[in-house]
């Protein structure tokens, strides 16, 4: 903007706020999908943009389960993220819903972003993303994460490896846990993204209701003390979420596990375990509703959950 020399003070200001507000007239939305491989980084990336904790994170594949929104807003515009479940092959009809949740956060969507664990050899399940993109024309970032672990000499092969599978917008090296070049990729998005007003109010960091993020938190603790079947075959439900016993919210979980031999080991001896996973769950959902809460773990066994639709249409929606 230039501002003419001669012109007196009170002019010079009233022709910035005439620009200032076409500029905000000029501001970017949309909504941007985050897709790729169980564990390559997809809600560590959404966390770190948001600066809030909205979806969960373990070093095990297959942590999200739903479509997760979160929603960034900058002087610039407003992206609305979608956070998905890895990809992979469906097991169980659980994984089916997973792979259904992926497939419909690429419809009406302004841009993809595809992460790459850069770490790891390209394998078949890489193919598979690969495939599955090529399938849409559509605008798509690719996003090579991890580079803090990674020795930059493998960056540049990697790079033209993956410019030739598909015609990308922009490949981008990142760090989604340390933020390496974050702020380059938020450029890049509003570069792709139209021009429209915010979808949601500015304060507004998700859509997901407390309850679904409490449980969440949960399952989040449940996953990182647990191993083998267990963090698969576990779900957490709230209960009851008793706001009117202030200052105290008193929130009750359910989890749900499928044999009995997996609700003894969650509970540990003496009840150990189950009380680890509950101190740390209690710290982050105190950090979420900033408040302080009590909080009921009870463990319920519930055969075979991951295969009964009727079960998942209850347990699974995050808008339960
Ligand atoms: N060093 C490093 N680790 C990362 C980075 N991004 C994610 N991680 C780690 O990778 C693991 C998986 O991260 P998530 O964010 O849960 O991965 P995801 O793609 O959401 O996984 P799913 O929900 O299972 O599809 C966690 O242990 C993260 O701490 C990164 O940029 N650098
Ligand atoms: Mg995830």
């Amino acid at each position: 903007m230039v501002i003419k020399k001669d012109c007196s003070k009170g002019q010079a200001v009233s022709l910035l706020k005439q620009v200032t507000e076409k500029e905000q007239k000029k501001l970017k939305s949309g909504f941007v999908t985050l897709i790729g491989r169980p564990n390559s980084g997809k809600s560590t990336l959404l966390n770190n943009l948001l600066g809030e904790k909205v979806s969960i994170v373990s070093n095990k594949p297959q942590t999200t389960r739903n479509k997760i929104l979160g929603i960034c807003t900058r002087k610039e515009g407003q992206i609305v993220f979608i956070d998905t479940p890895g990809i992979h092959k469906p097991g169980y009809e659980l994984n089916r819903r997973m792979m259904q949740a992926v497939h419909d956060s690429l419809e009406d969507v302004n841009l993809i972003l595809v992460l790459v664990d850069a770490t790891t050899r390209f394998g078949n399940g890489d193919r598979f993303v690969l495939d599955l993109i090529k399938e849409r024309e559509m605008d798509i970032i690719l996003l090579l994460n991890k580079i803090d672990l990674l020795n930059k000499v493998k960056l540049l092969p990697l790079i033209d490896f993956y410019s030739k599978q598909y015609d990308f917008i922009d490949i981008i090296p990142i760090s989604g846990l340390k933020g390496d070049n974050c702020s380059l990729l938020l450029k890049r998005i509003f570069n792709n993204i139209p021009d429209g007003n915010y979808f949601f109010s500015e304060s507004q960091y998700t859509d997901c209701p407390e309850r679904f993020l409490t449980a969440e938190m949960v399952r989040e603790k449940v996953l990182h003390y647990t191993r083998k079947e267990i963090p698969y075959s576990s779900i957490v439900t709230v209960n009851r979420f008793e706001e009117d016993k202030d200052p105290v919210v008193h929130i009750y979980c359910d989890i749900f596990v499928e044999k009995e031999s997996q609700k003894k080991i969650l509970i540990g001896a003496n009840g150990k375990k189950i009380k680890t996973i509950g101190i740390d769950s209690r710290i982050e959902i105190e950090k979420l509703l900033g408040k302080k809460i009590y909080l009921n773990l009870f463990v319920r066994v519930k055969p075979k959950w991951r295969n009964d639709p009727k079960l998942l249409d209850q347990l699974l929606s995050p808008y339960r």
